[in-house]
């Protein structure tokens, strides 16, 4: 079979969307890093839709762990398809907006020279929320993270993404000296509480620590607006693989399969030019907190509660766990009852609205979404996820028993065995601290719990503190060892 191309483009069926724009005529003015599914779902579309009026946003994409991703873009002249996965149809779009692909263990000097380049005006990353480095539980950089202990001493040759950022700014401000600054605007798009401002204070500690001069400069520069993105892209499978192929008649070996739905709110900080993508239905807003508290706390808060518990409930997969009736019992009740009473209603959305949406988006079993796969680095998701709701919770004197449920399902699942006592393989960065607990606490329930409320970085020093949240939290972790997740969560609604 031909493989996706230049080449091959014209003459795919015309069932395929592709680009209406010549890919070989753009320039490059966004920088991206993180390679992932979700970045080609999500931003790399939205670019694409305005490369046909305004040419100049291209992107160069680049991973920073592994030449996975950038192999088979490469061969394929940096295109891939999007397979829109309805309940009903699918729909295979052709994306062109990714016009080089770089690995950065490659070419980490080419890279941070890219950084320099006045085209490019724009930064954009989604690199998982562990790939920051920072501490969970207050967002300050983790000194102690060994890549991070690698760039202070070879800040030349960064590893982390912080590291990376920052020598690229020390790039772009060397370039630029004696002549007009050339503004960047660095866009996260991770799944993070206030993502922008919090990149920003680790960039800012970085560079101090390196060099306050260009500390200042980068406080002058560049800004870092925050942004909510949305769109459920799971890890693209053999299937999906097979089935693209068959609709293009080539050989696609990047695609990427996501959900019909897709948001992106972002703040309106842009320090040089950028990408209108509002044009592509993006919302600019001067405010993104309240768009990003209703995603987070509602539909990852959902997704890790139904992942964990799901998982022990022997669900593989999303949809599977969101309709089971306890945990479709449990997720509503979650939501309206514990998650909305904390939240402000963003301009022009509907509370109750968007949690029925998300049920169905959630059963969209067209989407093979691992249970497996949310429950990975549950100790970075948490805190954004559940947590921070279950403080305002507290602050207000008002229940979180589900909530509290939640993360009794997630300790329950990182203590490393399934309800068969098969191992499960815990995919986090504290993974190694599990295991001594694990190990500690020589399989006494309590004792697993309360190894796991110890952890500062999780819990922040006020949680840990807590008698009311750790007993609470501790009993539900007893009860999950003992009853299994589903007799647990019948007498937790109180349907036994
Ligand atoms: C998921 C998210 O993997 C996870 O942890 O909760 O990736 C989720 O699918 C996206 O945030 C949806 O926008």
């Amino acid at each position: 079979m031909n493989r996706l191309s230049l080449r091959t483009l014209p003459a795919l069926p015309a069932t395929v969307i592709r680009p209406d724009y010549d890919p070989t005529q753009l320039s490059v003015g966004i920088l991206h890093l993180g390679l992932g599914a979700f970045h080609r779902a999500h931003q790399a579309v939205y670019t694409d839709e305005l490369l046909v009026r305004d040419p100049r946003w291209g992107i160069c994409g680049v991973s920073l762990k592994t030449p996975r991703a950038v192999e088979p873009l490469a061969a394929q002249d940096g295109l891939y398809t999007v397979l829109t996965k309805g309940s009903e149809s699918t729909r295979a779009r052709v994306i062109g907006s990714l016009r080089e692909t770089v690995f950065a263990g490659a070419d980490r000097v080419g890279l941070i020279r890219r950084f320099a380049d006045p085209r490019i005006t724009v930064v954009t990353a989604t690199v998982t929320e562990k790939g920051y480095c920072h501490d969970p539980a207050t967002g300050s950089l983790n000194r102690a993270h060994p890549d991070i202990v690698h760039d202070m001493q070879h800040p030349d040759a960064p590893e982390s993404a912080v590291g990376i950022v920052t020598a690229g700014l020390a790039a772009r401000r060397a370039a630029n000296a004696g002549r007009l600054t050339a503004p960047l605007t660095f866009v996260c798009c991770d799944n993070l509480p206030h993502n922008g401002t919090l990149v920003q204070g680790l960039v800012a500690a970085f560079a101090r620590a390196r060099d306050p001069a260009l500390a200042e400069w980068i406080e002058r520069n560049v800004t870092f607006p925050c942004s909510m993105v949305d769109r459920i892209v799971p890890a693209t499978t053999d299937a999906d693989i097979v089935e693209t192929d068959r609709l293009l008649g080539v050989h696609d070996a990047a695609p990427v399969a996501a959900e019909a739905f897709g948001q992106w709110v972002i703040e309106d900080r842009f320090a040089g030019a950028r990408p209108a993508w509002e044009e592509a239905g993006a919302q600019l807003v001067m405010d993104v907190t309240p768009f990003e508290m209703m995603k987070l706390r509602l539909l990852n808060g959902s997704h890790s509660t139904l992942a964990y518990l799901g998982f022990l409930m022997a669900h593989d997969f999303l949809w599977q766990a969101a309709c089971d009736p306890l945990l479709a019992a449990l997720i509503e009740r979650q939501m309206a009852d514990e998650i909305v009473p904390t939240l402000a209603t963003p301009p022009g959305a509907d509370l109750a609205a968007y949690c029925a949406q998300l049920m169905q988006r959630f059963r969209n079993s067209a989407l093979p979404h691992r249970t497996r796969q949310i429950a990975m680095d549950g100790s970075q998701k948490l805190p954004q996820r559940l947590l921070g709701t279950v403080r305002d919770r507290i602050g207000a004197g008002a229940r979180y028993a589900h909530l509290a449920l939640a993360v009794a399902g997630w300790i329950r699942y990182a203590s490393g065995t399934d309800e068969r006592g098969a191992r499960i393989e815990v995919a986090d960065p504290l993974a190694g601290t599990f295991a001594q607990i694990r190990r500690d606490a020589r399989d006494d329930p309590g004792a697993i719990a309360n190894g796991f409320l110890d952890l500062k970085a999780v819990f922040g020093a006020d949680l840990v503190a807590h008698d009311a949240f750790r007993k609470r939290v501790g009993g539900n972790v007893v009860e999950l060892f003992q009853d299994g997740a589903r007799a647990t969560l019948a007498r937790h609604l109180g349907f036994a």
